[in-house]
């Protein structure tokens, strides 16, 4: 009877912020794709299972419109959406978990969104710490905001909490003392 959310979920993660086409859907700018459409393309999934699968989402990747007629990912795109978030005051230290083999890049480089829209920068250790662990051993960059901010950089939330902005210059880095296993 109950379906298996989390596949249901990544299914959605991919059609809604890579490959809409996978699923045939064709996104509006912002990103919102028609719910029947998603349920057609789902099969067997009923609008409950759906709205069980957005509330449940571990990071509340999704949101539905007020309508409950269109479903979005909130955040995380590599196709072309515009959010239409605004810009907002960051908190003075933001943190981004990655692993040793990425830091020389980055600390040459910066941070730069790579396959996305936006560098993923956490308000918290906790999920930096999380984000790292994806690909092993985390190393927590520590990003000076504060110093960001006044110098000019952008800065947006989205609507579940990640914080997001077009690139870190290696200036505003540093490392955190590792403190996770
Ligand atoms: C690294 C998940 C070399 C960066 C998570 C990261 C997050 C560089 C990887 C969200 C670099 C990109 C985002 C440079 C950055 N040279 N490597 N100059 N700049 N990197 O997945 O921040 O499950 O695109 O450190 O929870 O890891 O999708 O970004 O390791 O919130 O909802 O390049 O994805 O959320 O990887 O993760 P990603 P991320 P979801």
């Amino acid at each position: 009877m109950k379906k298996d959310t989390k596949a249901i979920s990544k299914t959605l993660s991919y059609w809604l912020r890579h490959a809409p086409e996978a699923g045939g859907l064709v996104l509006d700018p912002a990103g919102w794709a028609p719910v029947d459409a998603v349920l057609t393309a789902l099969k067997r999934v009923s609008f409950d299972e759906l709205l069980h699968v957005v509330e449940n989402n571990d990071k509340q990747r999704f949101e539905l419109s007020p309508d409950l007629d269109r479903i979005r990912a909130r955040q995380g795109h590599s196709i072309e959406i515009d959010l239409d978030l605004p810009s907002s005051t960051p908190p003075a230290t933001l943190y981004h978990g990655t692993v040793d083999r990425f830091l020389q890049a980055i600390f040459e480089g910066g941070l730069k969104k790579m396959a996305r829209h936006h560098v993923h920068l956490s308000a918290n250790l906790e999920t930096a710490t999380k984000v790292g662990a994806r690909r092993g051993k985390p190393v927590i960059l520590i990003v000076d905001a504060a110093r960001m901010a006044a110098d000019g950089h952008v800065f947006m939330v989205s609507s579940n909490g990640v914080w997001l902005t077009e690139a870190v210059p290696p200036a505003y880095l540093s490392r955190a003392e590792a403190t996770a296993a």
